[in-house]
């Protein structure tokens, strides 16, 4: 009798734990299209794309490869429509004495697995996720020891484990973070490569059918759709990416411009998360570049760092936080996400911009994330929960281990300052500064108040007032509050009242737009 493998949608990867002890003779492969995992959030249509047509193609390889793959797509008659009904109904069509499992990425998902140990009546085994460079459990080890969980000193332990950018055991250049040489705003009339297209073949074509069939009134279009959805063309983008972007990819990373929808990002995390490219081998790539003198030491130092680092330790936060983190709200923020987060319909030229990327391409760079849309969601006292649910429906990248985190904890300071030890607050001068939207946009930046001021700047002493309690003890935000205080109370006053008109003005969404109602 056979070993049942079942291989989850985003567990793409050849070298995957749950087959590197099978082999194909007494194994089968187990690939679901499962309603349960299309239908959790209601997923931008090119992700659906994205994910079903990769799943489709590596299941092709691994055909091609010898492995016997039993295949469940999404239309097959009798798909119970879940992974516990389609690994029962497997186990019994092909009499398995046991399955083997790799952990999967989400907690909703572990909690199903973990329930096959007492339904499947066959022995389960669940191994670890080997593509991740730090195990679970050397990461709450780290954890376990600290006060405050700070990711460069994570990072830190990352480049000696990995031997990433070091001469012997010190970080090369004498410094582990070259972040200052980063950041800078980009000249308007600058203009980044194009990113490579990937033209969708036959396979891809299928799938797009089938979602813009079934799932007509998700968010964006199945039809544009140029990401790589196998292993060779991830590493064709990869190729491109080292030699295009990776040169300025630390000096803009923080910059915004309209109409410049990917910058110098390397557009490799929907490709990553799949597991179509390993972690540590687009980090040696990467390495490899700088050693050869192609890139300044700030680009592959800061490119690595995103990789190894903020990666890795995002991933081992969620597994800290959950289940609590899914329900964080420390500053107990509770307006509903407002409809212009779906329509993009707003005066607010970068939320507009950042909105639009979004629903184009599936993808917004990191900091139209956290700076545009984190920060007006943090300012403006959002429910993470809805925030949350928005996240993950929107990208092609976003899994909950990943998103989670980085809504709740990095961009709302829902889980109390765990992660990032102050919220990341801003006013519209940083986006002024960062980007060229408020040039045209239908607010003026530089006033502070009234009904043409933009927004930000006044929905940011509001933040700072009504959280006074919470933050005013916290030393990173001690500047901000002394000028609060120094303002005086009609000023105060003045921008309490800017901040209130304005968010009396926001038309909640429908209910539906990311979760089936009811
Ligand atoms: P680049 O900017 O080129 O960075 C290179 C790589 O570094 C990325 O591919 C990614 O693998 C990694 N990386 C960089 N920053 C982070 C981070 N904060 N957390 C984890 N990995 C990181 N990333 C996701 O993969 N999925 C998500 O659902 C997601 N949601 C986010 C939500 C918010 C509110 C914020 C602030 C960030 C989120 N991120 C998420 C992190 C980051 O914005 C994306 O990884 C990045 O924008 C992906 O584009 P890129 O591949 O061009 O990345
Ligand atoms: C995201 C996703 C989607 C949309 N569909 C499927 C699917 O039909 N079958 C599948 O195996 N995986 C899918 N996935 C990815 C899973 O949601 C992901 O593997 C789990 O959430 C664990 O991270
Ligand atoms: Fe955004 Fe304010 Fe600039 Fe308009 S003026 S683009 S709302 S930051």
């Amino acid at each position: 009798a056979p070993v049942l493998v079942p291989i989850l949608g985003d567990q793409l990867s050849p070298g995957l734990s749950s087959l590197a002890d099978r082999s194909p003779a007494d194994t089968v492969v187990l690939m679901m299209e499962v309603a349960e995992e299309t239908g959790y959030v209601r997923h931008h249509q090119a992700k659906l794309v994205l994910v079903l047509s990769a799943m489709r193609h590596f299941a092709a390889e691994l055909r091609a490869a010898g492995w016997t793959v039993d295949y469940v797509a999404l239309d097959d008659p009798g798909n119970s429509g879940s992974f516990t009904g389609e690994v029962a109904r497997a186990v019994a069509r092909h009499g398995a004495r046991g399955v083997q499992v790799t952990e999967p990425g989400e907690w909703r998902v572990r909690e199903a697995i973990e329930s096959w140990r007492d339904s499947l009546g066959v022995r389960v085994r669940i191994l670890p996720d080997t593509r991740f460079l730090c195990p679970l459990p050397d990461f709450f080890a780290w954890a376990a020891g600290r006060r405050e969980l700070r990711m460069e000193y994570f990072y830190r332990d990352m480049r000696r484990r990995t031997g990433l950018l070091m001469e012997g055991d010190k970080p090369v250049g004498g410094r582990w973070n070259f972040d200052v040489e980063n950041r800078g705003a980009a000249p308007a009339d600058l203009v980044p490569p194009a990113p490579p297209a990937f033209a969708p073949d036959a396979i891809t074509r299928e799938v797009q059918a089938l979602v813009a069939a079934r799932f007509a009134g998700h968010f964006g279009t199945a039809e544009r759709f140029a990401w790589p959805v196998t292993a060779a063309a991830a590493e064709r983008a990869l190729d491109h990416f080292l030699t295009e972007r990776l040169p300025l990819f630390g000096r803009y990373q923080d910059a915004m411009l309209a109409g410049q929808d990917t910058m110098y990002h390397a557009l490799l995390a929907p490709a990553l998360n799949l597991g179509l490219l390993d972690p540590l081998a687009v980090c040696r790539r990467a390495e490899a570049e700088w050693r050869a003198g192609r890139v300044p030491i700030e680009a592959a130092e800061g490119f690595i760092r995103q990789i190894i680092g903020w990666r890795e330790y995002i991933r081992g936060m969620y597994w800290l936080e959950m289940p609590g983190l899914a329900a964080a709200n420390h500053l107990e923020a509770t307006r509903p996400l407002p409809e212009f987060w779906w329509t993009g319909e707003t005066p607010m030229r970068c939320l507009a911009e950042c909105v639009r990327t979004t629903r184009d391409n599936a993808y917004a760079h990191h900091i139209q994330r956290l700076m545009v849309l984190g920060n007006f969601a943090l300012l403006a006292g959002l429910r993470p929960q809805e925030v949350a649910d928005w996240f993950l429906a929107v990208y092609a990248d976003a899994y909950e281990w990943v998103e989670l985190p980085n809504v709740a904890g990095m961009a709302l300071h829902a889980d109390g300052g765990r992660l990032a030890s102050k919220p990341y607050a801003a006013s519209g001068a940083y986006i002024d500064r960062m980007s060229d939207y408020c040039g045209s946009c239908h607010y003026k930046v530089k006033q502070k108040t009234g009904p043409e001021a933009c927004p930000f700047n006044a929905l940011y002493w509001h933040f700072l007032a009504r959280n006074e309690a919470k933050l005013a003890g916290n030393a990173r935000l001690f500047q901000p509050y002394a000028t609060w205080r120094r303002m005086g109370p009609d000023k105060q006053a003045d921008y309490l009242a800017s901040a209130e008109a304005f968010l009396a003005t926001l038309k909640p969404a429908r209910p539906g737009w990311a979760r089936a109602a009811g």
